[in-house]
């Protein structure tokens, strides 16, 4: 049967193969076990470092693969269909990444990307807190200038791989009385003092990848950790998060594939009235809707990511098309893989019941698909303006 062609290079295609075998040979026999016992996955991260992975979107200079927003995509799709918990401390680790690569000085870069790239170090983003996550600009962390220092106080909640990562990027108000214009962005490292992390979370699904809180008390560091221009933490957060947001999409992609082909290979051995459930329309029916919307979704992350990577400017739009679309599809496909599968479904002996409790995190998380949409309604109301 024909399948969609991408035309991948043959390097693109390296990327694919190498986190397919990752995702067969490591993540899928040990997925159960982590999200039973909410293991964070060492070994995998350990794995994905030795392949290079981590370094997709880092420019080669600092040790990264150079390649950009569609590879990323590809290694997303391919770990998410595995797990997306395991999944999610890798794409973690890039939105800490991506702040450094749009913003950083040079001696930023060269000192952070290098140990990211090589996945020595993870990092993680930290923008969320008690007051702020959809209202961005709503955070109450400070950062005030002392001398040679910065001195933060406040905290950051449900930060994935918090307390796993070493490097930090995070958004304090610097000016608070200039609201979203007053934000500024810092690198934090783990060990810096005053800097701490708050009890393991525990979570519907997602139980693979850690999520702490930070906590910052008369935090003090070096003034050279200012990442971007004072006043810049705002935009920087935006535009790392219209970064990151079609890696969402890529990994709703992989985590549908994952629902339909579990489902699939159900339907087609389960006899029922004498025949495979899969001879019935109404099954059938909803596979072709779960196939249908799958390979939609992959259509629209690939396209986006690619049109991404020429380099285009404000791409807020686009960048949340591709991350509402895959991610509600994940979570109708899943849902829909339990139904195909009925009771077998339910039961944790099967893995699509982890798969749905999984998806629920991508309608929520890198901003929710509620404000993915306002995203989008304003940029439609700026364009029919004009
Ligand atoms: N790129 C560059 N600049 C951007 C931008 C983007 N994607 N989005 C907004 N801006 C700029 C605006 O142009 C505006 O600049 P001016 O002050 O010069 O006019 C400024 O930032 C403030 O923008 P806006 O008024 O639209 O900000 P809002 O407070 O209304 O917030 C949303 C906008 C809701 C889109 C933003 O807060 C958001 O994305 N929230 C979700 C955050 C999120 O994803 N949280 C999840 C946790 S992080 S993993």
């Amino acid at each position: 049967m024909a399948q969609v062609n991408y035309f991948l290079t043959e390097e693109q295609q390296m990327i694919v193969d190498v986190a397919k075998n990752i995702t067969a040979e490591k993540i899928i026999p040990v997925r159960a076990s982590l999200d039973e016992r909410e293991e964070f996955p060492w070994d995998i991260v350990y794995e994905l470092a030795r392949s290079d992975l981590f370094g997709i979107y880092i420019p080669q200079q600092y040790g990264g693969l150079g390649m950009g927003c569609f590879e990323m995509c590809l290694a997303l799709e391919q770990l998410a269909y595995g797990c997306i918990g395991v999944t999610t401390t890798f794409a973690a680790s890039a939105l800490g990444g991506y702040p450094i690569l749009l913003f950083g000085t040079e001696a930023q870069k060269e000192k952070y990307l290098p140990s990211i790239a090589s996945g020595k170090r993870l990092g993680a983003f930290g923008l969320t807190e008690v007051t702020a996550g959809s209202d961005a600009a709503g955070i109450q962390t400070t950062a005030i200038e002392d001398g040679d220092f910065w001195v933060i106080n406040g905290s950051k909640q449900w930060i994935t791989s918090g307390g796993d990562a070493e490097i930090y990027t995070i958004i304090a108000m610097t000016d608070p009385h200039k609201g979203a214009r007053g934000a500024s962005a810092f690198i934090i490292e783990k060990g810096d003092p005053g800097f701490t992390f708050g009890k393991k979370e525990k979570k519907l699904g997602l139980r693979a990848s850690s999520t702490r809180e930070l906590f910052f008390t008369e935090c003090r560091i070096p003034k050279d950790r200012l990442l971007g221009k004072r006043g810049q933490g705002f935009i920087l957060a935006m535009r790392t998060l219209d970064l990151a947001r079609p890696g969402i999409g890529a990994i709703g992609v992989g985590l549908s594939q994952a629902a339909l082909d579990e489902a699939g290979k159900h339907a087609k051995n389960r006899i029922q009235f004498g025949q495979p459930v899969i001879t019935f329309q109404a099954v059938q029916h909803m596979l072709a809707d779960m196939a249908i919307q799958t390979e939609a979704a992959r259509a629209l992350v690939f396209v986006v990511a690619r049109t991404i990577d020429t380099g285009v400017k404000d791409i807020s739009k686009l960048s949340a098309i591709a991350k509402v679309f895959p991610t509600d599809t994940a979570m109708k496909v899943t849902t829909d893989a339990v139904q195909v599968m009925g009771g077998f479904g339910y039961m944790k002996d099967y893995p699509v019941e982890k798969m749905m409790r999984d998806a629920k995190i991508l309608q929520i998380y890198e901003g929710t698909n509620q404000i993915q949409r306002n995203v989008i309604g304003q940029a439609l109301n700026k364009e029919y303006m004009n």
